[in-house]
């Protein structure tokens, strides 16, 4: 049993990478091939992503890839809800908008008048978040010239192939999507005037998107023929189905630059309750509903260090990390879901005026507000959890914590004594092996999710952290930042 090479490319928000995976019965191996960095660019209209950079370092990242192994096929994925418009030339109008670029939120109110937030819950089960691509959409200026909406991944899967389809894990954050019939929603549609041949077919995750044009075999080194696999283009939804589950009643957070701390269900969840709580049902493989909420996540730890590098203080993480750990706990908690939160800029200005607003003091060294940071994560973490579970009136027994949060070994035992449940964390790499498991299973190489479970939990580096301490100090804290 010869093991089959894929490639997958990953966009997060801070970095893109693509990475191979070779995988055989028993074997399940991950090589980056290319990292690049993903910085956002601010033009006089507003934050924009450098869609063509990511492209080109996607197509960097094959050529390296395509030079050591003969690869099976290529996946894609990124965050969710950001997209590119095509004319009827198929080029590309404009640059695609950055999520927290502000105009999304700017469009709310508009976009509530003709479609209440009740009515559109019911519809679509989203969370509210203000850059949902339905609020971005109502702000769109090319709206006129657009033919075709592609999302991040199916925009660079159109640029590989020539073909436009739209991945259904990652159509399900838009906000057009309807949960219940699992197509795109008219009615919404109707009500913001959107024509819907912009959005193109739906596709499944392991559906065969197309094979890359000759341009790009010649560019990159592939076979002519290599096809590229709708895979869960949702990073979130890719990681999910990455995490190395053996039972049903476990809760998963997949933690980067967000936390997406949930549960995993056959069916969404759309009552008033879980719309007052913002829960989301997103779709994962297989049809499954991913029901979770965003925790504002490693930005506000991210933001931070980039922070200080800019004034040439301290942001190496692990030294930042060990300052956290001696640091005094509790000291200074925040929401990390405040909205103040999510632009970029001074974090820990940010940080400082909330905990002053309410009633706390933040010490200016970084190992308190690298704790502060983490302990509040920790305690938005048990928050959703916690909700999740009496939503559904599920139990849960653990918590798996994947993506590269998993290697932060203070922010694992945090979430563990906050939540008084193990931790198992890792692996780090799982959206990649979720995109690179979707496409083995398209290729006969693994059966259904639970073997690619297995596969996982028998290949991967994992690690337990068992719940220690009191947990009343956390019922305390959670109650002093209104996360109780
Ligand atoms: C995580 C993620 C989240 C989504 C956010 C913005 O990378 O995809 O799931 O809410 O980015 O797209």
């Amino acid at each position: 049993h010869t093991p089959a090479a894929f490639a997958a490319a990953d966009l997060g928000a801070t970095s893109g990478r693509v990475l191979v995976g070779r995988v055989g019965r028993d074997r399940l191996d991950l090589t980056e091939t290319h990292r690049f960095a993903n910085t956002p660019v601010q033009l006089p209209d507003g934050l924009h992503w450098n869609a063509l950079g990511l492209y080109q370092g996607v197509l960097d990242g094959l050529r390296e890839a395509a030079a050591r192994w003969d690869l099976a096929s290529v996946g894609i994925d990124s965050w969710a809800v950001d997209y590119g418009l095509l004319d009827a030339d198929g080029a590309l109008l404009g640059n695609p908008f950055h999520y927290r670029d502000p105009r999304g939120a700017a469009a709310v109110q508009a976009v509530r008048r003709r479609l209440p937030a009740r009515e559109l819950y019911r519809i679509t089960g989203l969370q509210h978040l203000p850059f949902n691509t339905i609020f971005q959409l109502a702000a769109e200026k090319h709206l006129d010239r657009a033919r075709t909406l592609l999302l991040l991944p199916d925009l660079i899967t159109h640029w590989l192939t020539g073909t436009v389809g739209a991945e259904v894990t990652n159509a399900s954050t838009t906000g057009l999507y309807d949960a219940r019939t699992g197509s795109w929603s008219a009615p919404v549609l109707a009500a913001l005037n959107l024509d819907p041949a912009l959005l193109p077919a739906l596709r499944r995750p392991g559906d065969h998107a197309g094979t890359v044009l000759p341009h790009v075999a010649a560019a990159t080194g592939l076979r002519p023929d290599t096809p590229v696999v709708a895979v869960a283009s949702h990073d979130t939804a890719s990681a999910v189905a990455a995490v190395p589950a053996d039972t049903e009643d476990f809760a998963y957070i997949s933690c980067g630059t967000w936390s997406l701390a949930g549960l995993e269900l056959d069916a969404p969840v759309l009552t008033d309750a879980s719309r007052a709580a913002n829960f989301t049902n997103e779709l994962g493989i297989d049809g499954t509903v991913r029901y979770l909420r965003n925790v504002m996540g490693l930005w506000l730890l991210s933001e931070s260090q980039r922070t200080w590098r800019a004034r040439g203080e301290r942001h190496h993480l692990p030294e930042l990390l060990e300052r956290a750990a001696a640091a005094r706990p509790f000291a200074a908690l925040v929401d990390p879901g405040a909205p103040e939160f999510l632009a970029p800029g001074d974090l820990p200005a940010r940080l400082a005026e909330h905990c002053a607003r309410t009633g706390q003091h933040l010490p200016e060294d970084q190992g308190a507000v690298v704790r502060c940071i983490l302990e509040s994560l920790a305690l938005a973490h048990r928050h959703t959890l916690f909700q999740a579970a009496h939503l559904t009136g599920r139990a849960i027994r653990a918590v798996h914590l994947v993506g590269g949060g998993s290697r932060n070994a203070l922010l694992c035992r945090l979430t563990a004594d906050a939540t008084g449940l193990p931790v198992i964390a890792g692996p780090a790499e799982a959206t990649a092996i979720g995109n690179i498991l979707v496409q083995a299973r398209a290729h006969g190489l693994v059966e259904d999710r639970g073997a690619m479970r297995r596969l996982i939990a028998r290949t991967q580096c994992l690690r337990r952290y068992e719940p220690a301490g009191d947990i009343r100090a956390w019922d305390a804290a959670a109650a002093r930042v209104g996360l109780a």
